[in-house]
């Protein structure tokens, strides 16, 4: 899954379509992917990458949330744009 195709695929989990993912949309999200602990999960995620901190996914919080996916639910949205740590194989 590219960036873009991350994109895309978290305005599906908007269910109210206000366009700002909450806890408990990702939360849904982590549980449709099979995950556990999902409602802990969906407040992490927000917490992790709500940056301004008014307790929603904005538009431009979406990278974090990519990170954080990544990172804590394993789901590789992206390979490359993030992690600028990794050093090339
Ligand atoms: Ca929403
Ligand atoms: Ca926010």
């Amino acid at each position: 899954m590219t960036m873009a195709q991350f994109r895309i695929w978290v305005k599906t989990l908007d269910a109210d379509k206000d366009g700002k993912i909450s806890k408990d949309e990702l939360s849904d999200a982590v549980r449709g992917n099979g995950g556990w602990f999902a409602g802990w999960k969906g407040k992490r995620g927000v917490k992790a990458a709500d940056a301004n901190g008014n307790g929603v996914i904005d538009d431009s919080e979406i990278d974090m949330l990519a990170a954080f996916a990544q990172k804590h639910l394993g789901w590789l949205p992206l390979a490359r744009s993030i992690t600028t740590t990794s050093s090339k194989p």
